[in-house]
C-alpha cells in the first residue's frame, strides 16, 4: 500500500462516515482523467465497498453541475427499474454520498477534489470483451440507458465540458496545435495528422442532420466504453451503467459508436503494434445487435441508420484529440508510458482507416440486424 493514499482514504472514509475501517483498497488504473479506488471496509467482521475518485478539475471545471447531472439521469433511471418491477436497486444506479455538511465533494487543503460512491457488490468490468455474448451484453446495457432516457428532456442537463462532441471543433483545435506545434512534434505525426485532415469531412455530418430536423439531441453517455457497464461476477448479466460524468446532451450515433470504437478494436486503444488494430465486424455485430434490439422502437429513422456513422465520426474525433493533446505536451490525458499520446494517436488513426474501408459492410450488417428485429 502507499501509505500517503492509504491515509487518505482512510480519512475519507471518516469524513463521509462510511461504514467501517479501511482493510484495502485497490487503484484501478483504466481511466485517463480521474484517479479511482476501490476500497474495502471491515464493518464488525463484515465486509462493505466503497468507490473514491480524486477529479480531475482540470477536465471537470463545475463538479457540481456534474453531480447534479448525475442525480437527475440516476433518478429518471430509478423510477424506469421501478416501473419494471426490478428489485436490487442498489446493483443498477450507483449512488454518490454526501459529507454530513451535505456536499458530494470534499476539498483536500491541496486542492484536491474528492467525491464517494457505492460500489456495485459481486460485480465485474471488462477492458475489452473478445467473446460476442458478453459484447451483445454490453450492446444491451447501453441500449437500455439510451431506452430509460429517451423521454428525458436533454435542455435540463448542465453542459459540464462544452463542445465536447463537437467533432469541428477537435478537428480545428488539432489545426491550431498544429500551426504551433510548440514542442515541434509535428514531424512525427505529420502522415497522420494530413490522413485525418482528409477524412475531416465527416466531422460535420450530425451537426448538419440535426439542423435539417432529422436527428434530435437526446440524453447521451458519451464515454460508452466496455468497462463502464457492471456485470454481475456469478452470472454475467449487465448491471449498471457508470462513468456518468460526461452525461450531457448529445447524439445517439456518438455513443453507439464510441463503444464500437473500444470494443470491436481487438489491438486496443494503446497498441504499440498497429498491425493489431481493425475493426472485427463479428464483435461490431455482437455489440450492435445488443443496442439496436433495446432501442430501435425509441429512433428516427435516420438516427438508426447512421449509426455506423457514428464509428467513423467518433474514432476521427478521438485520433484528433490524441494527435492534439501530443503537439501541446501531454496536458489533458493521463499518460501511462513513453510517448503514449503518440501511440494512441497512431492506433486510432489506423482503426479510422479500417473503420472507412468497412463502412459498407457495417451497414449491410446492421440492415441485417434491423430486419431481424422486425420480424421477431
Ligand atoms: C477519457 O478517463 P476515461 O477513460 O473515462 C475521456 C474520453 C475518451 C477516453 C479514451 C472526460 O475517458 O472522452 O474517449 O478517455 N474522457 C474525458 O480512452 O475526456
Ligand atoms: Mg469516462
Amino acid at each position: 500500500m502507499d501509505a500517503s493514499i492509504a491515509e487518505k482514504l482512510a480519512e475519507l472514509i471518516k469524513i463521509y462516515r462510511l461504514k467501517g475501517e479501511l482493510v484495502n483498497y485497490d487503484n484501478l488504473k483504466s481511466g485517463n482523467i480521474n484517479d479511482t479506488y476501490t476500497v474495502v471496509t471491515d464493518y464488525g467482521g463484515s465486509e462493505r465497498q466503497y468507490l473514491i475518485q480524486r477529479i480531475n478539475l482540470n477536465v471537470f471545471k463545475k463538479p457540481l453541475d456534474v453531480a447534479a447531472n448525475i442525480a437527475s439521469v440516476t433518478q429518471h433511471i430509478e423510477s424506469k427499474l421501478k416501473e419494471a418491477g426490478v428489485s436490487d436497486l442498489r446493483r443498477r444506479v450507483v449512488k454518490f454520498y454526501k459529507t454530513p455538511d451535505g456536499d458530494y465533494y470534499h476539498y483536500d487543503s491541496d486542492g484536491s477534489c474528492w467525491r464517494v460512491s457505492s460500489f456495485v457488490f459481486n460485480s465485474v468490468t471488462h477492458d475489452s470483451a473478445d467473446n460476442t455474448e458478453l459484447l451483445c451484453s454490453v450492446g444491451t446495457a447501453f441500449g437500455e440507458f439510451q431506452k430509460f432516457l429517451c423521454d428525458f428532456d436533454a435542455s435540463k442537463l448542465f453542459i459540464t465540458i462544452p463542445d465536447f462532441h463537437n467533432t469541428e471543433k477537435r478537428v480545428a483545435d488539432m489545426i491550431s496545435a498544429a500551426k504551433a506545434d510548440p514542442f515541434g512534434r509535428l514531424n512525427s505525426v505529420k502522415s497522420e495528422y494530413d490522413y485525418l485532415i482528409s477524412e475531416s469531412g465527416c466531422a460535420k455530418m450530425f451537426r448538419e442532420l440535426n439542423e435539417k430536423g432529422e436527428i434530435p439531441v437526446r440524453v447521451t453517455h458519451n464515454d460508452t466504453k466496455c468497462n463502464n457497464v457492471m456485470f454481475d461476477s456469478a452470472t454475467n448479466r449487465h448491471l449498471a451503467v457508470i462513468d456518468l460524468d460526461t452525461v450531457m446532451p448529445g447524439f445517439v450515433a456518438h455513443d453507439f459508436g464510441d463503444a464500437v470504437r473500444f470494443a470491436a478494436n481487438p489491438g486496443g486503444e494503446d497498441a504499440d503494434d498497429v498491425s493489431e488494430v481493425f475493426l472485427d465486424l463479428g464483435r461490431y455485430a455482437a455489440f450492435a445487435k445488443g443496442y439496436v434490439t433495446q432501442i430501435r422502437g425509441f429512433l428516427t429513422e435516420k438516427e438508426l441508420l447512421t449509426l455506423p456513422d457514428g464509428v467513423a465520426v467518433i474514432t476521427l474525433e478521438l485520433a484528433a484529440r490524441f494527435l492534439t493533446d501530443y503537439l501541446s505536451g501531454d496536458v489533458y490525458f493521463k499518460c501511462k508510458k513513453e510517448n503514449h499520446n503518440l501511440i494512441r494517436t497512431r492506433a486510432q488513426t489506423a482503426l479510422l482507416k479500417d473503420i472507412i474501408a468497412k463502412m459498407p459492410l457495417m451497414r449491410t450488417e446492421l440492415n441485417k440486424i434491423i430486419a431481424n428485429c422486425a420480424n421477431n
